[in-house]
């Protein structure tokens, strides 16, 4: 099993996290986004989407997309659980870390890569070339703000973003606000419950990965 990686991408850092709470060990292979190694012929053939992460599998499987690649891992490793527990914990589990992914990942995702200079022509990821639209840069801003007040209220009355337990749905929570630095924004102070959950979340040794 061979893990695709970029060190200082976020996407690849979800999983990183996840590795790291179920304390595994997988070989990884750093790949140069920098330099577009993710572009090359090879790399196309392990994943035509042209993103990591990827896990490849000892049978030549290549599992990309960072939830799919956790999911994977949850059923190979179940301890400790970060999927959830039981039917309904899982739903519930999966529906918050869906709902930070788009509303708060992807948010950031948007006004980063409309806005970056060096992803001019590469405003999505994938093979093919897709100009930037800067008005997308203020939408991706105010719904990272709609994120941060989401994320607060969701903290208010319970310790973890899906409940009583760090889950996936902390992780992609997490590595969103973390993300959200790259466009210079940060939670605001009025952000109190999610501004400790945070300051928790990233006391744990996972958010080193
Ligand atoms: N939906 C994908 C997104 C992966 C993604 O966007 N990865 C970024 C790194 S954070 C990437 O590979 N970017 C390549 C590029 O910029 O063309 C997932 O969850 O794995």
């Amino acid at each position: 099993m061979r893990f695709y990686d970029c060190s200082t991408a976020p996407s690849p850092r979800r999983v990183r996290i996840f590795i790291a709470e179920k304390g595994l060990d997988i070989p990884v292979v750093q790949v140069d986004l920098r330099n577009d190694e993710h572009l090359s012929e090879e790399f196309r053939k392990l994943n035509p989407w042209c993103t990591v992460p990827v896990l490849e599998l000892d049978d030549g499987a290549a599992i990309s997309e960072a939830v799919a690649v956790c999911r994977y891992l949850e059923d190979a490793h179940p301890e400790p659980p970060l999927m959830g527990v039981d039917a309904r914990d899982r739903a519930v589990v999966a529906m918050w870390e869906h709902r930070f992914e788009i509303d708060g990942f992807l948010a950031v995702t948007e006004a980063f890569r409309n806005a970056a200079r060096g992803l001019a022509g590469r405003a999505l990821t994938g093979p093919d070339h897709v100009e930037q639209i800067p008005e997308l840069v203020q939408r991706g801003r105010r719904r990272v703000e709609r994120f941060f007040a989401a994320l607060d209220a969701q903290l208010a009355h319970q310790p973890f973003v899906a409940g009583e337990r760090y889950t996936i749905a902390d992780i992609t929570a997490q590595v969103a606000v973390d993300f959200a630095g790259w466009i210079k924004m940060s939670l605001p102070a009025e952000c109190r419950h999610a501004t400790d959950w945070y300051g928790r979340v990233s006391q744990r040794p996972s958010a080193a990965a």
